[in-house]
């Protein structure tokens, strides 16, 4: 108990972010170059530079110093999960899926450069990315590289994010959402990519497969964790807030952990899933597990 009272004193996790968010903001900048078609490159480099928390990255990198890799051994998948994330984003802000005017404070990639371009440019990031990790990772044995494709192309396809995402929109206006269903979409959609980007971390890092099974747990409990404080802030916010976000007609009808099982059991369970996260990490080095215990105390403290 005194370790982790003491924990947040010790280390800096809001630091620690803004550093790894810099620097993957560099490579970012350096493996998507502006070129010739300009209009693609163009339009993913407006999403992939709008300025994310790059969690994902910094989730991969954290993992990978963890069992002594190194940043540079990490980076090219740390970007590739970007890429990733960047374009499930543009996807998802299309006409045909939430159609949303605005991401990251500015107009969404559509609004921008036109439907078509955001689709190619999507579909240029997500394969852009792979090319990025097979190619450019460096002083990992390739079957580690393999691995880590393999968890990647796993955590977006048909079991992963585009399944999340396709149970979400195909059930946006049904009103029987029950707690099974939102779990899966919140499973898919957002706990599958954070999972891959800690167990890719871990396995470039030379991580024993018990030990990369227990980040698996881990990732995938914050990334429940991400959804039930979000569906909670939502009730919290709207109700303190009354009038502001009255306009947000979608928050009205969809399923929430707090609508489905109130608010005091989604808190309960928000804390479970805390607890379930930090006892994954109880047989790792505390100081180098130091910035996987802030984003979890992260993630469960958000209050926006
Ligand atoms: C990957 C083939 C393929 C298709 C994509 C469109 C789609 C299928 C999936 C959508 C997935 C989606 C929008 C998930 C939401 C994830 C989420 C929690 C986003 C917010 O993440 P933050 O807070 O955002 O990390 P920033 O802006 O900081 O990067």
């Amino acid at each position: 108990e005194r370790v982790q009272e003491t924990l947040p004193d010790v280390f800096d996790f809001k630091a620690y972010m803004k550093s790894k968010a810099a620097s993957v903001h560099k490579a970012l900048e350096e493996c998507v170059p502006m070129r010739s078609p300009e209009r693609i490159h163009d339009s993913m480099r407006y999403s992939l530079l709008a300025g994310g928390k790059r969690i994902r990255p910094a989730l991969c990198i954290a993992a990978c110093e963890l069992f002594g890799g190194t940043e540079a051994m990490a980076m090219p998948s740390a970007c590739a999960l970007e890429m990733i994330h960047t374009m499930s984003l543009i996807h998802d802000d299309l006409p045909c899926m939430d159609n949303d005017d605005l991401r990251r404070g500015k107009p969404t990639n559509h609004k921008v450069f036109g439907e078509y371009t955001a689709v190619l440019a999507g579909d240029a990031l997500l394969a852009f990315a792979f090319e990025h990790i097979a190619r450019d990772t460096k002083g990992v044995p390739s079957d580690k590289v393999v691995k880590v494709i393999a968890e990647v192309a796993k955590a977006i396809g048909p079991q992963g994010l585009a399944a999340g995402q396709v149970v979400d929109v195909a059930n946006e206006r049904n009103e029987t959402v029950d707690l099974e269903m939102l779990e899966f979409i919140h499973l898919h959609k957002t706990a599958a990519l954070l999972e891959c980007s800690v167990v890719s971390g871990a396995i470039l890092g030379g991580a024993a497969d018990e030990q990369v099974e227990k980040l698996r747990i881990f990732a995938r409990c914050n990334g429940l964790l991400f959804q039930v404080v979000d569906d909670i802030l939502d009730v919290t916010r709207s109700s303190e807030e009354l009038g502001k976000t009255a306009g947000k007609d979608l928050v009205a009808d969809k399923a929430t952990y707090p609508k489905l099982l109130g608010l005091d059991k989604a808190r309960e369970f928000a804390l479970e899933l805390k607890q379930k996260a930090l006892a994954q990490l109880n047989d790792f080095d505390k100081a180098k597990a130091a910035p996987l215990y802030g984003l979890t105390e992260y993630i469960a403290s958000r209050q926006n």
